[in-house]
């Protein structure tokens, strides 16, 4: 199958410079084509992974990807899809994004694959300010620029003469990469047609209109909800480990509606047609089961943490299923409930009702004691119906945390002080 053709049945085109041509291109010869991504932090969220595992399947028909890491640009600020001007970054910030944006790359990109890494700041932040006036900027026009929808709906709040540059800097990339490594595609989320067209026209200008080049963008995500994709109530889910726990990062991909899911496949999944279309029929006849779901979720967070953490990542949502706690390890116990309002309690054994009210899980004495006696609250998965129990916090998890459940699901982590 040609690559675009895979990528059509993916959905995962949204516009083509020229179509016809990039298709013709693609099946006659193995082609180099490009991504950028700025270091506007020290991780990608999921969002960022699109273009880059497109990139991968390009590969893995031949073709040879490059990540473009954005040293230059990533100082200067896109203005695309931003209703407001950027903050500058420190010089000393962008460096160090650079350096964690680049190993994150690496390590999901890189490693035997056929994926060259390069930063613009190697080429951009040496042309002078009088050669990029004379060699580019003479080149490009400002009707042009302004026409571009970034721009024109910035007009109204202003925009700085800085960010109205960008797009140049990223066509001068192009440029460079056409003339260097022979890139003949640029691709991008929707949001980036502005600048790659204004690359092309650029190379169009200095090489000649007979340069083959082009531009792919793919769509932006959304959700049948209406909501934004990739964001929760606790923010965006990062592709570091820090940032977003595994276990978290699986339950995220586990929790996707139905009318989403196999879109979410296509796009961050290396499954084939096949082996798709068996999903989307199990969503239509045992929607319950959530097969898609689950598969959706394994899949993403192998290829992203490994099979390491995705096995604890499943270890820990089988256990907080089943609410056999004490089968955690320790640092399980720490994923699991990382985001559940944390408390603290001394590492002596204490009354079970004192515990309640010293950590304020329960407002008063009388409260904690009904929901004991009810059979509301658990301690490390064990339910606890006699209010004059005491608890000792060095009997689980090597005395360091006491899990405590108040109802069906409201957890807390009591850490216990040393
Ligand atoms: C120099 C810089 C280039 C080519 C590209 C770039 C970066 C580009 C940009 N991209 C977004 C980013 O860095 O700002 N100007 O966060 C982001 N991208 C991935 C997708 C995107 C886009 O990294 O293209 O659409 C998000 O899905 O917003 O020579």
């Amino acid at each position: 199958m040609n690559i675009i053709d895979e990528l059509t049945w993916r959905g995962a085109i949204n516009q083509q410079t020229d179509a016809e041509g990039l298709k013709k291109l693609t099946s006659d010869k193995k082609i180099s084509l490009y991504c950028g991504v700025d270091p506007t932090g020290d991780s990608m969220h999921i969002g960022h992974l699109i273009p880059f595992m497109m990139m991968k399947r390009f590969e893995l028909m031949g073709h040879h990807p490059y990540i473009l890491i954005g040293g230059a640009t990533g100082s200067i600020g896109d203005p695309s899809g931003r209703k407001t001007e950027r903050q500058l970054q420190t010089m000393e910030k962008v460096q160090h994004n650079v350096k964690a944006l680049s190993r994150q790359m690496q390590r999901l990109f890189g490693g035997d694959s056929n994926v060259t890494m390069v930063n613009n700041y190697d080429w951009l932040s040496k042309i002078s300010l009088l050669d990029f006036l004379r060699d580019y900027g003479k080149l490009v026009n400002v009707n042009t620029m302004l026409a571009k929808d970034i721009v024109a709906s910035r007009l109204d709040n202003g925009i700085s003469f800085t960010e109205f540059t960008y797009q140049i800097l990223q066509s001068v990339d192009f440029l460079t990469l056409n003339r260097d490594h022979n890139i003949q595609l640029q691709i991008g989320g929707a949001d980036q047609w502005g600048n790659i067209t204004a690359g092309i026209d650029l190379i169009h200008k200095v090489t000649g209109s007979e340069t083959e080049v082009y531009g792919l963008t793919i769509p932006l995500m959304l959700k049948a909800d209406g909501t934004k994709f990739g964001k929760t109530a606790g923010g965006a889910i990062w592709l570091d480990a820090e940032k977003t726990s595994p276990y978290e990062f699986y339950q995220f991909w586990l929790n996707q509606d139905d009318r989403d899911v196999i879109r979410y496949l296509k796009f961050f999944t290396f499954l084939g047609q096949d082996e798709i279309a068996e999903l989307a029929q199990s969503v239509e006849d045992a929607p319950e089961k959530r097969v898609a779901q689950r598969r959706l979720a394994e899949e993403v967070t192998r290829f992203v943490h490994g099979e390491e953490s995705l096995e604890s990542a499943q270890h820990i949502s089988e256990i907080l299923f089943s609410g056999d706690i004490q089968k955690l390890t320790v640092t399980e116990v720490q994923e699991a409930f990382e985001k559940v309002p944390n408390v603290t309690i001394a590492a002596t054994p204490k009354n079970i009702v004192d515990v309640l009210v010293e950590t304020e899980i329960e407002p008063s004495k009388r409260q904690a004691r009904e929901d004991v006696t009810n059979g509301a609250i658990t301690i490390n998965g064990e339910r606890q119906t006699d209010t004059t129990v005491e608890l000792d916090p060095a009997k689980h998890f090597s005395g360091k945390f006491m899990v405590i459940r108040r109802g069906k699901k409201n957890y807390f982590l009591a850490r216990v002080a040393h």
